[in-house]
């Protein structure tokens, strides 16, 4: 089973979309298996965006994701990585179809709301970025035979 890493960000947290975008993903079928929310440090927030350090939004970003709590969350299921990316929609909101939780709650690309892995590879650096391994929890959803054949 693959995991990824999901963060609703100071946005999200602030408009009251938390519980919105959890029941998505639990009502997609999705498992929980961590959940928290946190004041996300300098250093925490240039390292989950290292990649994009010395493009002009860098600092923005950093800034941004400091700015307020967020709310970090993993999700366990069958192709979770690429399918979160699809329910989350495009990075831009314009581009995001409706439906997703971009294209439905988002307009500028600054305030997009939420962030989700992009392939299974950043989904492990993430997750162990974001939560140490005793934050996450092994169950087994009762309904887990209703969910997978
Ligand atoms: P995604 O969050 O869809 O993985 P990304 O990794 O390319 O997108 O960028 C990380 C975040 O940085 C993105 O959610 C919003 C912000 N961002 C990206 N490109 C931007 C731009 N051109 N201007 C302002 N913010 C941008
Ligand atoms: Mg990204």
């Amino acid at each position: 089973m693959e995991r990824t890493f999901i963060a609703v960000k100071p946005d999200g947290v602030q408009r009251g979309l938390v519980g919105t975008i959890l029941k998505k993903f639990e009502e997609k079928g999705y498992k929980l298996v961590g959940l928290k929310l946190l004041q996300v440090s300098q250093e925490l927030a240039q390292t989950h965006y290292g990649e994009h350090k010395g493009k002009p939004f860098f600092d923005g970003l950093v800034k941004f994701i400091t700015s307020g709590p967020v709310v970090a969350f993993v999700v366990e299921g069958n192709d979770v990585v690429v399918t979160a990316r699809k329910m989350i929609g495009a990075t831009k909101p314009s581009d995001s179809a409706i439906g997703t939780i971009r294209g439905d709650y988002g307009v500028d690309i600054g305030r997009n709301i939420i962030h989700g892995s992009d392939s299974p590879e950043s989904a492990e650096r993430e997750i162990s970025l974001w939560f140490k391994p005793e934050e996450l929890t092994e169950w087994t959803p009762t309904i887990s035979t209703w969910i997978y054949e």
